[in-house]
């Protein structure tokens, strides 16, 4: 009896030329103990809404290497984690030699196993201290930021692919649900003045990196996919400016950018409209909706006139690894539809190599990879090997356009987009 560990690919096209594939980590949800980050206090300050601690993680700042070397023998290409700013500067204008040489080693095993780093300087957390002085409102930030970076790009020298901001979009609602939480107001929107002073950020990193000479720098936007109901294309477009399009324009003079697609939303005249209560839904309650990769990437062109465009996250929160198998292959289709019609993406990354901390709670597992909670034992599921064998194929799923249909989901005619 023959036993079928990796599913079949499915009928296929080739990759462009020098795709990466690979997967995708940040430091706060994976390495575990990572005291003085500002996430880490969000966690255990008194009264807090979330969930769990991230606590040990999946101590992948110790097992890195198991984790990299799992991921290449499945036949991927390039990793994607982040270096914690919290520990390379663990104190204000205290730069650690040793982190530094501890994200170095990690660059290093990347190499030795024929992995391309991806390298994400900031995902989400900052150190105690910078929070203390007020996060991102913090009026000094920009020039804090450009300082880690610099410290950062000392082991930068032969990194190719640097992302210096993850989700700057959903960061922008974390910096106000900061403030949320102390005047006690309800969720507000996105800030223009948190996202210009993000942008100023980032534009401060990417002068850095240009200065090393080698580096492709941008940022990933976290794109949403925002689907109009008839009659609601002005309100959509107003909702989706601050939220994702003056992200992506910020893009507009950079080496790439990077995609982060998952689902879609779909908006009203009055803002978003609940997808249909039959709709499947993800471990995290998002609806199951593998076409955003494609009219992420579709838009992102649009928005950005064109730029490089690196898949740096698109996966889904599932205890069915079946379910993320199929999830991944419409996203893929989706993704090689876009190619097919011009756009310029060079890679994948999926969300996530390890089932980790999902800011709150390690209930939805967004893995190719399981984690023991209390051991901490990796053990590889079937979509690892499955991407892995796509990656050593180098081929893509059989294109699929699937028009961007808000009216078809909630009853309605279909929407244009
Ligand atoms: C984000 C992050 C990841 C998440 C992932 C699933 O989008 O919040 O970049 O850290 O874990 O997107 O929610």
């Amino acid at each position: 009896m023959t036993l079928r560990t990796t599913p079949p690919l499915p009928a296929a096209v080739p990759a462009p030329d020098g795709f990466l594939w690979g997967a995708a980590t940040a430091g706060h949800q994976v390495e575990g103990g990572n005291t003085n980050a500002s996430n880490w206090l969000l966690e255990h300050q008194p009264g807090t809404h979330v969930e769990e601690v991230s606590g040990d993680a999946c101590d992948s700042y110790h097992r890195y290497p198991e984790d990299i070397r799992l991921l290449a023998d499945a036949g991927l290409t390039a990793y994607r984690f982040s270096l914690e700013w919290a520990r390379i500067e663990p104190a204000r204008d205290e730069v650690s030699r040793v982190q530094l040489d501890h994200y170095r080693r990690m660059i290093d095993t990347c190499r030795d196993r024929g992995v391309e780093p991806v390298v994400t300087l900031h995902h989400f957390t900052v150190p105690a201290w910078q929070h203390h002085e007020g996060g991102w409102y913090a009026p000094d930030v920009v020039d804090r930021f450009r300082r880690y970076v610099e410290a950062a790009a000392t082991i930068l020298d032969d990194v190719r692919w640097v992302v210096t901001i993850n989700e700057p979009n959903m960061m922008v609602n974390q910096a106000d649900a900061r403030i949320d939480t102390e005047v006690g107001v309800s969720w507000p929107g996105p800030s223009p003045h948190a996202s210009r002073v993000i942008a100023a950020a980032h534009h401060a990193a990417v002068e850095v990196l240009r200065g090393l000479g080698h580096v492709r720098s941008g940022w990933s936007v976290a794109n949403q996919d925002y689907q109009a109901l008839p009659g609601a294309e002005q309100a959509r477009d107003a909702w989706a400016y601050w939220r994702e399009d003056f992200f992506l324009e910020q893009s507009r003079g950079d080496d790439f950018v990077g995609v982060q697609a998952y689902l879609r939303t779909i908006i009203g005249p009055d803002g978003p409209v609940e997808h249909p209560a039959d709709a499947e839904r993800t471990l995290i309650g998002w609806e199951y909706y593998p076409a955003a990769l494609g009219h992420a990437l579709r838009h992102t062109r649009e928005v950005t006139g064109g730029v490089p465009m690196l898949v740096t996250e698109n996966g889904i929160a599932t205890a069915d690894d079946a379910r993320r198998i199929a999830y991944t292959t419409g996203a893929l289709a989706g993704l090689a539809a876009a190619v097919e019609d011009g756009c310029d993406v060079r890679g994948y990354l999926h969300w996530s190599l390890l089932d980790n901390y999902e800011w709150g709670s390690y209930r939805p597992t967004f893995g190719l990879v399981a984690v023991d909670r209390s051991t901490f034992a990796r053990t590889p599921k079937p979509s690892l090997a499955w991407l892995g064998s796509l990656a050593r194929a180098g081929v893509l799923p059989e294109p699929e356009r699937v028009p961007a249909d808000a009216g078809a989901a909630v009853g309605g005619p279909p929407a244009r987009r």
